[in-house]
């Protein structure tokens, strides 16, 4: 049988391919038929533009429908997806392509002019153009292109998509994920989170990472549900589509704002089945004050870019299986998960060590990184997190802190040593320590604690100001401190946890 995950989703698709597939914001729908002939289009139009099969197809556009078809088209051909942030700058950009080399990059139209060098630099062979509205180069060559052709014959194992995720050293890595990999997930979640007849889903997430992307388009296709799909998230125009849903996925920042909007009220959900949390924790207070406010308990649920999902708390509540706040719930089936030491030692119920993952769910390895992939998994084939977790007596996995110094802010994760670099090559600056601070709304703040070279009057404007030339908008600092000298332990390294400690009240409301 054939493993692309194009053909699996497709056998998922309704009979009736009238039925909506996606909702636009002003009420146009495109129905199955439609998804499915427009993904045939873009297929053949990277087929036409030389991307063979296992080929990279880079993709820095706005969210629309035919980014959806863009995706699904790659999958059917063969190619492997590469979505990038939009947020991302000229400088990160030029990485991602030089090292992934794709055969084709389609970025937006008014990006067009300063992506074109770096896309001539990394030796891209194509460069077209996507909008906002589904307007562009790419989108007139497969308006004009058949929508019929062969789905690529591809096994569990071949590459689907490489998602770049930034590393401790400030260099990111490309994650392999396979047509397996994203295809088992799809169907794992969409029985274990209870998929029926009539869903509709409320997507209000980027779909250039995983939640947005593999999470909640793969799972709702895999039931052959109704998407309702909105630009970003805004909490009016959430509100206003929610009584035609019945599915919400997002990062606890859409749940904060949520509740802080005098609209959500218990009404306004009352048509809902399911919300669910991720990406980031969702504070214990968020869950509470949620299901005092619309009586359902919020699904939250742990994964990463390299193994998607991977624990999830229950759909169906039981007696001492109930959604548990400030836990991310049980393995998903099929998924092992264990606690162990940095030595790999295996610890017991409550002890605090790094989650490891097993499961067809877990990635091929990084792009081009046979070392480092070495390095993350254990011979028996677990896959070392990185996250700070514990397993209590009742099973639950509870993610209590990182190994690996991140930041997660709204949801987007930031590696301090990326801004650190950055900071420090700032004239005047001596050094930096970039950590991130309680935040109402995005939950961690990225913050640079920096100290001045001698004679030197850096202020926190201009550190700013270099930071986003060259930074993604979410990965500069809320704000700069600058002090005499940064804390360091007798072995010479900075002691983060001080600075959090020193300037934690910094974003607290008053
Ligand atoms: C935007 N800004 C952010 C930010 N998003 N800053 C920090 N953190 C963020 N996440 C910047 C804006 O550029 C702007 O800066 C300023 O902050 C205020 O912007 P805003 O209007 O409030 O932001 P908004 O557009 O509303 O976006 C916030 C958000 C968005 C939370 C809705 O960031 C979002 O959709 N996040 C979802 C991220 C996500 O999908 N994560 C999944 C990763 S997958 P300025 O300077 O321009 O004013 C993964 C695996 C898993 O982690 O388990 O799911
Ligand atoms: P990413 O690399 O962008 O896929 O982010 C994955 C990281 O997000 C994980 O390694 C965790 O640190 C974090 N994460 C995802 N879901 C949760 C959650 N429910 N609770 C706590 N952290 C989470």
């Amino acid at each position: 049988m054939n493993q692309n995950l194009f053909a699996i989703l497709r056998d998922c698709f309704p009979a009736d391919r009238a039925r909506p597939a996606i909702v636009q914001p002003d009420g146009a729908e495109i129905s199955y038929g439609e998804l499915e002939a427009a993904a045939g289009r873009y297929a053949n139009v990277l087929r036409r533009l030389g991307c063979e099969p296992g080929d990279r197809v880079a993709v820095q556009v706005d969210k629309s429908v035919e980014a959806v078809f863009l995706y699904l088209g790659c999958a059917q051909a063969g190619c492997v997806y590469l979505p990038l942030n939009v947020a991302y700058t000229a400088d990160e950009v030029a990485y991602f392509l030089g090292d992934a080399a794709p055969t084709l990059f389609v970025c937006r139209p008014e990006a067009e002019a300063s992506l074109k060098p770096v896309a001539d630099k990394a030796g891209v062979a194509n460069l077209m153009t996507l909008d906002a509205e589904g307007e562009g180069t790419l989108a007139e060559a497969a308006r004009a292109a058949s929508p019929d052709g062969e789905i690529h014959e591809a096994g569990e194992d071949d590459l689907a998509a490489i998602l770049y995720t930034s590393g401790t050293t400030g260099r990111s890595k490309g994650a392999m994920l396979t047509h397996g990999n994203l295809s088992s997930n799809a169907i794992t979640l969409r029985d274990l989170w209870g998929f029926r007849e009539g869903d509709a889903l409320l997507h209000a997430l980027p779909i250039f990472h995983v939640h947005g992307l593999f999470v909640a388009l793969n799972t709702s296709l895999a039931n052959g549900s109704t998407i309702f799909f909105l630009p970003k998230f805004d909490a009016d125009e959430v509100l206003r589509l929610m009584p035609k849903a019945t599915v919400m996925m997002g990062v606890p920042t859409f749940y904060v704002r949520l509740l802080q909007h005098p609209g959500f009220t218990r009404e306004a959900a009352a048509g809902m089945r399911l919300f669910i949390s991720g990406s980031a924790p969702l504070l214990e207070e968020t869950f509470r004050e949620f299901e005092e406010r619309t009586g359902m308990r919020i699904l939250e649920r742990y994964g990463m870019t390299e193994v998607g999902m991977a624990t999830s708390n229950p759909y169906e509540e039981a007696p001492g299986r109930e959604r548990r706040a400030g836990t991310v719930g049980f393995p998903l089936p099929g998924v092992e998960v264990r606690i162990a030491d940095e030595d790999g030692k295996l610890l017991g119920r409550d002890e605090i060590g790094v989650l490891e993952m097993r499961g067809p769910n877990v990635f091929k390895g990084y792009w081009k990184m046979p070392e480092k992939t070495a390095e993350e998994f254990r011979d028996d084939g677990f896959f070392v997190s990185g996250d700070l977790a514990k397993i209590d007596a009742d099973g639950y996995v509870h993610i209590v802190g990182r190994a690996k110094d991140l930041v997660i802010s709204g949801g987007f994760n930031v590696y301090p040593k990326e801004i650190e670099l950055v900071v420090d090559d700032i004239p005047g600056v001596g050094e930096s320590a970039v950590i991130g601070l309680p935040h109402p709304d995005f939950g961690e703040a990225v913050t640079a604690v920096c100290t001045r070279a001698p004679g030197e009057e850096v202020d926190e404007a201009a550190v700013v100001t270099v930071c986003k030339q060259k930074l993604a908008n979410f990965k500069v600092p809320k704000r700069v401190f600058f002090v005499e000298q940064l804390p360091r332990n007798t072995m010479g390294k900075v002691q983060k946890a001080e600075l959090r400690k020193a300037y934690e009240e910094t974003f607290k409301q008053s």
